[in-house]
């Protein structure tokens, strides 16, 4: 393909631009002749193919210039693709095994070859057909504690720190999208904004007027743009990870950013609170998804505690970055300083996930990216009977965040919403 003209992919035209390009003949059969290609990308932003060949099959994801989801009208840099290649590597050395194989990357075409993942399904669809999926909790615990941690000043030196966070500060527009849509836009009329409408606008409005929820939404805005502790994946929520009974990869992190180590936990949460209230909109007779509403919150708890108990024993074995320095504590035989320190960073990162949660939740029903967990609920009377508990319950996370100790408690506050009857 040409280097430096940008030309968007299609099915049609994509074996005659990619077939000389080696890692595909390779990956897949040196003809393209023979290759089948299919598009399958059902995100926000990009095209995904699926190209099979006589040898197997790869991914091809290709940025465009524009949010696919909203068309040419909001233009997107395709610099996207640059930041999606380079978190893919870090984190690949960060937790190995966890993403996809990266087989070619061209920045020009902004255009990323790479591992076919199969049988695998989007988590998010498995959970929406109720199937319970055994290693997940532990698996995504582990990622969000060893690529966080190992991405933060606890594990990096300052060169290092200082300059991949100079790379990734240039993920700008990505950055304003979330800081737009996550954190402002869902608590005011944005041009945007859309609900399941008439049944929450009474909700919405309350969600609008509510001072304490505003205030609370910018605390947490002002963590994410200036919070530049760790590189994030930015865009962890069950879309973005991919299962099978076995198996569990995370993929798309077009969003990598420098923020605070909570972000991805809370938003990763938030998508289990969510997949938990939209159980009643996709059960066949009431209570027939009792068993997977017990797993989702199961689950989530072996997230946190998973991700608490990694963070932990990274923090005793691998704190050799510019925080916190052993030379301060067990040098001087003072380990319990370095617990005292641990206990206060972990809980600080437990109040601040909240918060992200809170405000997820939130930007998921009433903003312009909602999730298919509760967009596949036909009925609006039911859809939004389940949206209802999820605002809810993201409201009382978000204002809360900083009285709220466990995740019991908030399993018994889910349980209580979830037995309400009317919207
Ligand atoms: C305009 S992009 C909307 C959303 O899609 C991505 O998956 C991110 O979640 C973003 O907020
Ligand atoms: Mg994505």
């Amino acid at each position: 393909m040409d280097k430096q003209m940008f030309e968007a992919l299609s099915a049609e035209t994509l074996p005659a631009k990619l077939g000389r390009n080696a890692a595909l003949k390779k990956t897949i059969g040196e003809d393209p002749a023979r290759w089948s290609v299919k598009e399958v990308g059902d995100g926000n932003l990009n095209l995904v193919f699926i190209v099979t060949g006589d040898k197997g099959a790869a991914i091809v994801k290709q940025a465009l210039p524009y949010v696919r989801l909203v068309g040419e009208s909001w233009p997107l840099p395709l610099k996207r693709s640059f930041f999606e290649y380079h978190a893919l590597t870090r984190q690949a050395v960060r937790d190995p095994g966890m993403v996809p194989e990266i087989f070619f990357f061209d920045e020009a075409q902004a255009l990323i070859v790479m591992e076919f993942l199969t049988p695998h399904v989007i988590l998010r669809r498995a959970l929406i057909d109720g199937r319970q999926l055994p290693k997940i909790g532990r698996d995504l615990g582990l990622f969000a504690a060893r690529t966080l941690f190992r991405g933060s000043d606890l594990a990096m030196a300052t060169r290092d720190k200082k300059a991949d966070l100079a790379l990734f500060a240039d993920n700008i527009e990505l950055c304003d999208i979330t800081e737009n849509l996550v954190f402002s836009d869902p608590y005011f009329e944005a041009a945007l904004n859309r609900h399941t409408t008439p049944q929450l606008d009474p909700i919405v409005q309350e969600l609008r007027a509510d001072r304490d929820l505003k205030v609370e939404a910018q605390r947490l805005k002002h963590l994410f743009s200036a919070k530049a502790e760790t590189l994030c994946h930015g865009d962890l929520h069950t879309g973005s990870v991919m299962v099978t009974d076995d198996e569990t990869r995370v993929i798309d992190p077009e969003f990598a950013f420098y923020g605070p180590i909570s972000f991805d936990v809370g938003m990763l949460l938030a998508n289990f609170w969510m997949s938990y209230f939209s159980q009643s909109g996709h059960e066949r007779e009431a209570g027939s998804r009792d068993g997977m509403r017990a797993y989702l919150l199961d689950t989530l708890e072996t997230v946190w505690e998973t991700f608490r108990a990694e963070f932990a024993n990274l923090w005793r074995t691998e704190r050799k970055g510019i925080l916190y320095q052993a030379s301060l504590f067990e040098d001087r035989n003072d380990p319990l300083g370095a617990e005292q320190a641990l206990e206060i960073v972990i809980d600080e990162i437990w109040r601040e996930m909240l918060g992200f949660a809170g405000v997820e939740m939130h930007r998921r029903i009433l903003g312009l990216a909602h999730n298919a967990d509760f967009e596949t609920i036909v009925d609006p009377d039911r859809r939004a009977a389940c949206e209802t508990k999820a605002l809810k319950l993201g409201r009382h996370l978000a204002v809360n965040r900083h009285h709220i100790h466990s995740l019991k408690d908030i399993r018994a506050l889910a349980e209580r919403l979830q037995k309400e009857t009317s919207a």
